[in-house]
């Protein structure tokens, strides 16, 4: 069984440094080895990658087509912004799940919008770094374990 990639945009390697009553305390290394124990008891592996840089996010998710059972995507910001990771997604087979830390619904105007959602199977925000555990409970759904 391939794994499933677990890929974070920009900024999600300064959580837990600042801003905790939106985004929580936990580092994003807490929130690895969270989904890496989600996986595991779910019967799969991950792969868990970071990048400031929204080209290697891309070629992440083109790597994925072939390397992944399925992804589940926090796009931070670019998620808002975004055509090419949009496209990307939308240029991949495996199925794509967002997911957020926060309630972007609940936040400023410009965090309601989410550009890379309407490409991805299905998206959950608000739970703090249980979205993301969420999220791989739909992804392993989603591809039958
Ligand atoms: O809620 C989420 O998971 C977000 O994707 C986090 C992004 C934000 O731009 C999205 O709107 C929602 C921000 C990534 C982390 O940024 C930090 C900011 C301050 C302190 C620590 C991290």
């Amino acid at each position: 069984m391939k794994p499933i990639f677990v890929l974070n945009g920009p900024n999600l390697s300064r959580l837990g440094k600042r801003e905790p009553g939106v985004y929580g305390t936990a580092t994003l290394a807490d929130i690895e080895a969270l989904c890496r124990a989600e996986a595991q008891a779910l019967g799969h592996a991950i792969d868990f990658r970071q990048s400031e840089r929204e080209g290697e996010l891309i070629e992440w998710l083109h790597a994925a087509d072939d390397a992944a059972c399925a992804v589940v995507l926090n796009p931070a910001a670019y998620g808002h912004t975004s055509i090419a990771l949009l496209d990307a997604i939308q240029s991949i087979a495996v199925p794509v799940i967002e997911c957020h830390l926060s309630n972007i619904a609940a936040r400023e105007p410009f965090r309601h919008t989410t550009l890379t959602a309407r490409a991805c199977r299905g998206a959950i925000f608000g739970f703090g770094a249980a979205s993301y555990t969420l999220a791989i409970r739909a992804a392993a759904a989603l591809v039958g374990q």
